[in-house]
């Protein structure tokens, strides 16, 4: 098999009262991991794609052959993404974020800010999909969503942090108030994870714009 479900970097029940277990246990071991087994259905046989990172990948996805790469692009992203996902998330209140707020505040004007448009962004987003705050080529750091299980790195965009806002994510807590569960969520942010991934996003954007 090309690739294989992370574990949880904590208990299910680890992020309480902000992610509920039942959700948390539901996102990794059906959802997430329904993916990376469609995923592996899929290039099964591809063995150029086997071998690839997932992140390679999923930025490849416009060469991936046509018959495979609707499948591969959701697959292929929801596997991403929750592996991200997983390690932007941590028990006990995440630490700091003041190692990355002298960034935002040149490009938000404040952390707060951010955290609005963020919140903002998520909760207007249509449908199934993520919000993001991604770092550009030009090194611009923005906040954008994206649709279904599509990443950043497909429009050569870095991805920083990233929030889930498929139902269920957060249905059986928060219900239809995806607004309530995306100001709660903050409570559970990795800052460490986030400054390191703040910091990566100036060197892969190097090599995505190779
Ligand atoms: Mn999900």
């Amino acid at each position: 098999m090309a690739y294989e479900l992370p574990a949880l970097p904590y208990d299910y029940s680890a992020l309480e009262p902000i992610i509920d277990r039942e959700t948390m246990k539901l996102h990794h071991d059906a959802h997430h991991a329904a993916y990376v087994k469609k995923l592996n259905a899929a290039i099964q046989g591809h063995a150029e794609l086997e071998k690839l990172p997932i992140e390679q990948l999923v930025q490849r996805i416009e060469s991936v052959p046509g018959n495979i790469r609707n499948t591969v692009r959701n697959n292929g992203g929801g596997h991403l993404n929750h592996s991200i996902l997983w390690k932007l998330m941590t028990p006990g209140k995440g630490g700091s974020h003041s190692a990355i707020d002298g960034e935002l505040n040149k490009q938000f004007g404040s952390f707060d800010r951010f955290r609005e448009q963020f919140q903002t962004q998520g909760e207007n987003h249509f449908g199934s999909g993520w919000v993001w705050l991604v770092r550009g080529p030009e090194g611009v750091l923005q906040v954008i969503t994206t649709p279904n299980q599509d990443n950043p790195v497909m429009q050569g965009l870095y991805p920083i942090l990233g929030n889930d806002l498929w139902e269920h994510a957060y249905y059986l807590t928060y219900r239809n108030k995806r607004g309530d569960y995306l100001k709660a969520w903050w409570d559970v942010v990795n800052w460490e994870e986030v400054a390191r991934r703040m910091d990566e996003s100036r060197k892969v954007l190097e090599r995505l714009a190779a």
